[in-house]
């Protein structure tokens, strides 16, 4: 099972429902995933248990970023090894900070975007014109409700420029929050089906022109971190009136020099969770022509 945010294709409207693989059950009375996250997990288990929308089959619903009203995205950093390798690489003379905020009891969390701004599966993501060397960043996304409770997960891709977050770790915003840096989906899987969320795989394919450039795998059991103590370190002093997407860090880092080129297709696959495909542009311009 899981919930989808869509384009309803009765009323043109925002929707969201429960998809099982063969059809789209809208629920009826909740037209935002913000709405849901207000529940309790046990609520919105019986909620989504209780759908008795309009149904529509699976494969012809829209999907929408599982991302809106109030909802917010922030994300985790390095809290995989490698990816603290790749940043002590990248920025020589600030590798410190890397090191010691892996070993550090507080975690790295950072704002990522505002509900609006995200894209979602089959839509566009951007590399900055002012970067040479910029990356996807595939991660498990933790959906939180506004109690601070893990109600779900989702695929994150947390795009960055390495070039800018290589200069000093002071540009991280510049290099991580920009139009078409941060694609959520393609929906959520609640919370109750996933036996396991620290034995997931996670791939990423990157491909050009029909050829694959980068392709690597790994698992949430490198994780460094315990998803409630991320969670936790979120809520401690913030407020999320419609929940919030966090995302747990990446594992996956491609080597220097390869970078994200204009017109890349990116695939990231969680397993249990989704895979989530988005196409490469370059420049903001670019980004902001979408339809
Ligand atoms: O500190 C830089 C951010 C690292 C990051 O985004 C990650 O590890 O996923
Ligand atoms: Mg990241």
């Amino acid at each position: 099972m899981q919930i989808v945010r869509f384009t309803s294709p009765l009323t043109g409207a925002d929707a969201v429902g429960i998809d099982d693989g063969e059809q789209v059950v809208e629920l009826s009375g909740i037209t935002t995933v913000g709405e849901l996250l207000r529940l309790s997990s046990d609520e919105l288990r019986d909620r989504c248990a209780g759908a008795d929308g309009p149904a529509h089959p699976s494969g012809s619903v829209r999907r929408l970023a599982p991302v809106d009203g109030l909802m917010e995205v922030w994300a985790a950093g390095v809290t995989y090894r490698r990816s603290r390798e790749a940043r002590v690489i990248e920025s020589e003379r600030a590798a410190d900070v890397y090191e010691l905020v892996y070993d550090a009891e507080r975690p790295e969390l950072f704002f990522k975007s505002v509900a609006w701004k995200v894209s979602g599966d089959g839509d566009r993501i951007a590399v900055r014109a002012d970067s040479e060397i910029d990356v996807p960043e595939p991660e498990l996304g933790l959906v939180l409700n506004s109690a601070g409770e893990i109600a779900g997960y989702t695929v994150v891709d947390d795009v960055s420029s390495r070039t800018i977050e290589g200069v000093n770790p002071l540009y991280l915003p510049q290099a991580k929050i920009y139009l078409g840096a941060c694609a959520v989906g393609p929906a959520i899987r609640p919370v109750w089906e996933v036996a396991d969320p620290y034995a997931l795989d996670i791939t990423l394919t990157i491909t050009r022109a029909g050829e694959t450039v980068w392709d690597g795998k790994s698992s949430t059991s490198e994780l460094n971190r315990r998803l409630d103590d991320l969670a936790g370190y979120l809520f401690r002093a913030d407020t999320f009136p419609d929940g919030a997407v966090l995302a747990t860090g990446t594992s996956l880092v491609p080597d220097l020099p390869f970078t994200l080129g204009d017109g890349d297709t990116v695939t990231i696959g969680i397993a249990e969770v989704g895979t989530l495909t988005t196409t490469v542009v370059r420049g903001l311009d670019a980004m902001r022509s979408q339809a």
